[in-house]
């Protein structure tokens, strides 16, 4: 592609600020508080062995504990067989209808940490969590599988098949692209769909439409709350689902009914989950890549200037394998305001140590699974999430890096209407200089349509640059009241490249 200058009047800092989300109001606060009480007195159903590791140190704000599944006690197993997550698996689906709930459910912690999220009782950022999925050696399909060391049916000990990462997704509608840039690391998700509420709601249709534009198929749907309603209600509320999905890539998702809040039927979603999102084919050989979801400073204010530790990033590797001491580079990289522009200067850091969450620390760290991994950067430029959205490469001397791009060509598919939203919209062809929100990997950037081409395809201006994967899909959205909406999907046909010069 020839260069072209084009002056873009983008500012993806300003545009992609994090809008006010509303206050909801959460059911019963008070008793919540008294429950939690009560269940931190009780030993805990599930001892983690990991060690409290430094990522989560970070967030260990006070929890909250939902309602524990009413389940006998369960022993904890001493020598219990440990293995490395191997999938990541999301949650998806509209507001409140439980998916944080369900992954307390699966794994003992409750993703909502952060006082914003307490306060509005409603998901904001990805929330990361991880279980083991275990089989009682007695017990018959379905009634085998449990997150116990225990069966809970038996008392028989378990073994354990796998380890699962999760992806905790938020469903409110103007946090769309938290949820978008959270499918770049899930392999496989959880639908989850309120059995109390009509289907489909505007972001259980907008989240399975993100989730087949940016190409995750793998989907198992939890028809929740079913202790809510009764038998017929539920079978009506089945048949909507089913109503809803034919036709799309959950078309023979199974449908398991469940309450997440009870703990019903969860022996039969991880048996869902262990046939319908299976461990994908990985490329160990390839040269080492990782999606950055977030990333922080770990260090306590005061902290000794000798004992100062490295900017954390946090994420997912997207292929190769990655291994403690490894050379790697950061990529768009550090942030630089050169004038009134902002500028990325690609780091080369080191990995110092590797997290696999509750997991524990690694020596190594392939595809499957959520990390964290401590660097040698500076911390402050790891503060607040300022490195998410950017890709982490091997660096070899003399090898290829993943592209940092200053404009795309895209091949554009629309949808018909906006999905996301309560109205009809009808989704209008997209016009020359128009701004357009792009979720490519787990980066977000506004970007000015420069030239619309002939079959299908654009030409954006990508200001500031970003570093992308070539063969990454690409979520669209376009602004109305406001309000990003879902309004297609895109392929990268081709980029320019911006020369980048690595900063040791
Ligand atoms: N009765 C009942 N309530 C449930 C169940 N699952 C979740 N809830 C309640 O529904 C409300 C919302 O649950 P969350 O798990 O926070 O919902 P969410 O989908 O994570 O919400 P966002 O992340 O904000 O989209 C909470 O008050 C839960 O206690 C269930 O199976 N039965
Ligand atoms: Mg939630
Ligand atoms: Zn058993």
């Amino acid at each position: 592609m020839k260069p072209k200058k084009r002056k873009s009047k983008v500012k993806k800092t300003e545009e992609t600020e994090e809008v006010e989300v509303k206050p909801k109001k959460r059911t019963s606060k008070a008793k919540k508080t008294e429950e939690t009480e009560e269940v931190e007195e009780k030993p805990k159903k599930r001892k983690s062995k990991a060690k409290k590791t430094e990522e989560t140190e970070e967030v260990d704000k006070p929890k909250a504990e939902e309602k524990t599944p009413k389940k006998a006690e369960p022993k904890v197993k001493k020598d219990r067989k440990r293995m490395p997550p191997s999938v990541n698996i999301g949650t998806a689906g509209h507001v409140d209808e439980g998916k944080s709930t369900l992954i307390k459910l699966l794994t003992d912690s409750f993703p909502d940490t952060h006082s914003e999220e307490l306060k509005r009782g409603i998901t904001i950022r990805l929330g990361y969590a991880d279980c083991d999925i275990l089989k009682c050696p007695s017990c018959p399909e379905p009634d085998c599988w449990t997150v116990d060391d225990f069966c809970p049916k038996c008392g028989s000990e378990t073994e354990v098949v796998r380890r699962v990462s999760f992806v905790d997704a938020p469903g409110h509608e103007i946090l769309m692209q938290v949820m978008m840039s959270g499918a770049a690391i899930m392999d496989g998700v959880m639908l989850v769909i309120a059995a109390n509420s009509t289907v489909p709601q505007p972001q259980t249709r907008e989240h399975l439409a993100a989730l087949t534009a940016l190409g995750v198929e793998k989907i198992v749907i939890v028809q929740n709350k079913i202790d809510l309603i009764n038998g017929e209600e539920a079978m009506i509320n089945y048949q909507q689902i089913k109503e809803f999905v034919q036709g799309t890539i959950a078309e023979n998702a199974p449908i398991v009914p469940m309450s997440a809040m009870h703990g019903a039927n969860l022996d039969i979603l991880l048996a869902a989950l262990q046939e319908f999102i299976p461990d994908p084919e990985r490329d160990l050989e390839a040269p080492m890549r990782m999606h950055v979801a977030r990333s922080f400073d770990i260090n306590r204010p005061g902290t000794d200037p000798k004992r100062i530790r490295g900017g954390v990033l946090g994420g997912s590797v997207y292929q190769g394998k990655m291994n403690v001491d490894d050379d790697i580079v950061i990529l768009p990289g550090l942030k630089k305001k050169v004038g009134k522009k902002t500028i990325f200067k690609p780091v080369k850091t080191q990995v110092k140590s590797i997290n696999l969450g509750s997991f524990g620390r690694s020596k190594t760290a392939t595809p499957g699974g959520l990390l964290g991994i401590q660097t040698t950067i500076d911390p402050s430029m790891a503060r607040s999430d300022s490195l998410s959205g950017s890709i982490i490469a091997a660096y070899k001397e003399g090898e290829k890096l993943p592209p940092v791009v200053s404009e795309l060509e895209l091949a554009v598919n629309l949808f018909d209407n906006v999905v996301g939203s309560e109205e009809h919209i009808t989704v209008k062809p997209l016009i020359r200089n128009e701004k357009l929100l792009l979720t490519i990997g787990t980066a977000t950037a506004v970007c000015n349509v420069a030239d619309i081409l002939k079959k299908g395809k654009i030409l954006v201006d990508v200001n500031p640059q970003i570093a992308i994967l070539p063969e990454t899909k690409i979520a669209i959205s376009r602004n109305f009241n406001k309000r990003w909406r879902l309004i297609g999907w895109a392929e990268i046909v081709d980029y320019k490249e911006v020369d980048i010069k690595i900063i040791a």
